[in-house]
């Protein structure tokens, strides 16, 4: 059984002293033993208060984006070195929203996905088609090309630690979500996908996210179909009681 995870993505919002006060409000919500993987994704200036907020609980904090050198003339830039440095376990790449303002291309993604790895991070690797694929009916060979292109030359051990968050790009922010089925369709091609590239055990261990307008209304639905293992969400892990209440649903 894959245990479910709920992932706040908070993108660029919140100030830090804000962002701490939410984590150690979160500390006596979520117990030792869990049953579902609690993680908050954040800016980098709130990273460090983070991670020292959820020290010694089961809560986990993720960044947004990375570089994928470790170190060097990249002004501007966060190296996985830097984030594992300071207690980070989990980074989004390739989330629509950096695909679509900051040009982030597959072959760019995937060096991320290495430089996860190489630096024991969790990569969650967003995936998901426009509105114009899906009304095409290209979702699910987009999708399939989408997964190959961010696993390329990824070993079996670590494919097996990642996880995939399903966002169709017409449902992020706008109110609209997938329904469940169609969700979990492309949650099962991305399966399949997976199974094809490496085996039943990578297949069966991946967990795959549905993420785009998830809330405390539609995360049951959600999470009750067979490929769907957790979510990844935006305006709805913004507030503590919407997040709890998605948690509860996972658990
Ligand atoms: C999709 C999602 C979080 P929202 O981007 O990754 O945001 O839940 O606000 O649609």
């Amino acid at each position: 059984m894959r245990k479910p995870i709920i992932a706040g993505n908070w993108k660029m919002n919140k100030l830090a002293a804000d962002g701490a006060r939410f984590v150690m409000s979160l500390r006596d919500e979520v117990p030792e033993g869990s049953k579902v993987d609690t993680v908050i994704c954040a800016s980098f200036i709130h990273l460090p208060f983070l991670t020292e907020a959820a020290r010694d609980t089961p809560i986990r904090i993720g960044a947004q984006n990375m570089h994928y050198e470790k170190s060097g003339a990249f002004t501007g830039e966060v190296s996985p070195e830097m984030l594992e440095n300071i207690l980070v376990d989990y980074v989004i790449l390739g989330h629509s929203e950096r695909r679509q303002y900051f040009h982030e291309d597959d072959e760019l993604i995937n060096k991320k996905m290495k430089a996860a790895f190489e630096n024991d991070l969790l990569p969650i690797v967003c995936v998901g088609e426009s509105l114009e694929q899906r009304e095409n009916n290209e979702t699910n060979q987009f999708v399939r090309n989408q997964v190959k292109a961010a696993f390329e030359g990824i070993r079996e051990g670590d494919a097996k630690k990642a996880v995939v968050a399903y966002e169709p790009i017409w449902a992020i922010g706008t109110g609209k979500t997938a329904s469940s089925e169609d969700a979990n369709e492309v949650c099962r091609t991305i399966r399949e996908t997976l199974r094809e590239l490496y085996s039943d055990a990578v297949a069966d261990e991946v967990r795959i996210q549905y993420g785009g307008s998830v809330k405390p209304e539609n995360i049951a639905e959600l999470l009750a179909q067979s490929d769907i293992d957790g979510a990844l969400v935006g305006g709805a892990s913004m507030e503590l009681e919407s997040f709890l209440k998605l948690l509860e649903a996972g658990a």
